[in-house]
């Protein structure tokens, strides 16, 4: 987790460069700062879910917010997404979860995720805020579709959608 001393640099630093556009690491621990993700179906459920689509916005200024928008999903269902820590085109798509503290659990306090319930038309969405701020072993995020939607499509993953992070 961040110092304070940190994320009081962070709030600083990132007034001080906005606009600037260099070649900083947008996702400097200690700049926080904005990404998106364009979110596009895996290879694996390209033929389940062809027009799954979406995007996520993560905004870190000290605290982070993340906003997903998905369509094209099976109706009235539960999904996942996490920040994970892997490029979508290594396998599996996206790596792993981002853990906030690398040597720590890979669960609830040290990863960021959001839990999306879909309309009857398949398009979900959902904000999380979280005081996890990632930093640039930040890479992707993913969509997982839940386990009895994975087995009934006769899949091996549960990795619907993945989008790597880009800065805004
Ligand atoms: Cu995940």
């Amino acid at each position: 987790m961040p110092s304070i001393r940190a994320l009081t640099a962070a709030v600083v630093l990132a007034g001080a460069l906005a606009g600037c556009g260099g070649d900083e690491d947008p996702k400097d621990p200690d700049l926080g700062g904005a990404w998106t993700a364009n979110l596009a179906v895996t290879s694996a459920w390209s033929g389940v879910a062809p027009r799954a689509t979406g995007t996520a916005d993560i905004s870190s200024t000290g605290s982070t917010s993340v906003t997903l928008a998905v369509t094209g999903l099976a109706p009235g269902t539960d999904y996942m997404a996490h920040v994970h820590d892997g490029a979508c085109d290594e396998d599996p798509p996206g790596g792993g979860h981002w853990l906030a503290d690398p040597d720590g659990e890979d669960a609830a306090g040290n990863i960021i995720e959001l839990s999306f319930t879909t309309s009857d038309t398949g398009v979900g969405s959902a904000t999380a805020s979280s005081r996890l701020v990632p930093d640039d072993r930040a890479e992707s995020v993913v969509v997982h579709a839940p386990e009895a939607l994975t087995q009934s499509e006769g899949l091996d993953s549960d990795r619907v959608l993945c989008g790597d992070l880009e800065d805004v």
